[in-house]
């Protein structure tokens, strides 16, 4: 069993859960510790210890154990993302880049442990000086989904402990593999006992642990709506920080004027890929009467060429859904799209063994066309390898029906219209807008939220993460 990691020991845990790998069902990965509401109490109470010694270490000492970690990660890449693949799902291309961003953005938030800024100003009051700075916010509870197994637990972590912050880091259930890799490198680092803990665990007791204890400072928080608005209310209620990042429903617009082979390599690139299981995925395509037709043939001849396989297995275009409850969810929706009106145009095969004759999760990509925007595929989240179009009269019509939504992730646009590119990138409502790329694959040095009900608190990444990880104070001298 691998045990959880507290207090600077590993410990096992009174429960075990084990991954099993998507592409092929017989695969046992690994059993991992399953943490109990004492266990993440005494991880709590390491990390409250250690905060005040790390909080005042030095940025150097920071920038060395980071730039360390991100180094060991960006060298094993090959072999994290052949792990990743294999519990999650994605293809070993997609793995191994999100185990080379990991890797960059502990680099990235090394660097940044060197620049804690701030600034000095004169007081309006005479003989007074003001200095603004910032401090660690204390102990940080970061929960983590299981579709970016790494890279969304490093733009947690990286940040927290370069500004001095006590991490206890409960990873998704699914995905425990990569989460342990990663706290295996982070207990080698020369981090003090307590700095970093893992805790893995079902969500719904280390979880509310996390929630509801009143040592831990500030949640942040990647996963679903539902589970989004517990945070926030169990955070409302004793005053913790809280940071939310949650679905999407996320619009492509193609014009009349695009490129058609940029519109169509976009689109199935931020539909399809990852399997369709990322919150930036563009699941709304708003075609104007021009294209449309020619945008649809053209995709579908497309998706006609996607290999849906094995994930590490070379040539594989798609791997399969993580698992069964999101498979159902998936082809769930597939069928009330249908039931509603939309006609499936390609795709949306559930397939149960591969090409080797392996069981797994497979469905191939569904593209569903003649969607209305009340309907339900229009309106919720499948987080999976289903898109669907939304015929619109023109440009003006396509922009309201991007904004209609309640949600506010990524945006795109697919035009040669310098025109119509600016004006989408100040009319969307989304907090991130790709113009002739695909919504989904996003840089780890700038910042990564949204508006409306995807995101909620301050901006993940970037130097923009710290108005979530450090608190600002204000101090008066009279010299
Ligand atoms: C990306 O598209 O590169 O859960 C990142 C998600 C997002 C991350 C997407 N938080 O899909």
């Amino acid at each position: 069993m691998k045990p959880n990691y507290i207090a600077g020991a590993w410990t096992e845990g009174p429960h075990v859960s084990r991954n099993i790998n998507p592409s092929d069902t017989r695969d046992l990965i690994g059993e991992y510790a399953q943490a109990d509401a004492a266990q993440a109490d005494l991880a709590i109470a390491a990390a409250t210890a250690a905060f005040p010694a790390w909080s005042l270490s030095t940025p150097q000492q920071r920038f060395d154990i980071l730039d360390a970690v991100g180094t060991e990660i960006l060298a094993r890449r090959a072999e994290l993302g052949d792990l990743l693949a294999r519990e999650e799902g994605k293809t070993l291309p997609e793995a191994i880049g999100e185990v080379q961003r990991a890797g960059n953005i502990f680099k990235f938030f090394a660097g940044e442990a060197l620049r804690p800024g701030g600034e000095t100003m004169p007081s309006v009051r005479p003989g007074v000086g003001v200095e603004i700075t910032r401090e660690a916010v204390g102990v940080v509870g970061l929960i983590t989904p299981w579709n970016f197994p790494i890279a969304i637990p490093a733009w947690k972590i990286a940040p927290a402990l370069a500004w001095g912050n006590c991490v206890v880091f409960k990873p998704a259930d699914l995905v425990p593999g990569s989460a342990w890799a990663l706290a295996e490198i982070l207990s080698r680092s020369g981090l003090p006992a307590g700095v970093f803990n893992l805790v893995m665990g079902r969500g719904s007791v280390v979880g509310e642990k996390l929630l509801n204890d009143p040592r831990v400072a500030a949640i942040s928080f990647t996963g679903s709506v539902a589970t989004g608005q517990k945070v926030a209310a169990a955070c409302v209620a004793r005053m913790a920080k809280f940071q939310l990042e949650m679905g999407g429903k996320n619009p492509m617009i193609v014009l009349d004027d695009a490129d058609l082979g940029v519109a169509v390599n976009a689109a199935v690139n931020s539909g399809f890929f990852s399997t369709g299981q990322r919150c930036t995925a563009s699941s709304r395509l708003i075609v104007t009467e021009g294209i449309h037709d020619r945008f649809i043939a053209a995709m579908v001849e497309k998706m006609k060429g996607l290999k849906v396989d094995d994930a590490r297995k070379a040539g594989t275009d798609i791997g399969p859904v993580v698992d069964a409850s999101q498979l159902g969810q998936d082809t769930d929706y597939i069928g009330i799209a249908k039931t509603e009106g939309g006609k499936l145009a390609h795709g949306g095969e559930r397939i149960e063994t591969n090409a080797d004759g392996a069981p797994g999760f497979y469905l191939t990509p569904a593209l569903i066309t003649d969607t209305t925007p009340a309907m339900r595929i229009n309106r919720e989240e499948v987080f999976g390898p289903v898109v669907s179009v939304i015929r619109a009269r023109d440009y003006e019509e396509a922009l309201a029906l991007s904004n209609d939504t309640p949600f506010g992730l990524a945006a795109g646009i697919a035009t040669t219209s310098l025109k119509h590119a600016t004006h989408f990138k100040r009319h969307s409502q989304a907090g991130m807008v790709m113009v002739n790329l695909p919504t989904a694959g996003v840089d780890y040095h700038v910042p990564f939220g949204g508006r409306k009900g995807s995101s909620y608190g301050p901006r993940e990444q970037g130097r923009y993460a710290a108005e979530f990880y450090t608190t600002v104070k204000t101090a008066y001298t009279q010299a």
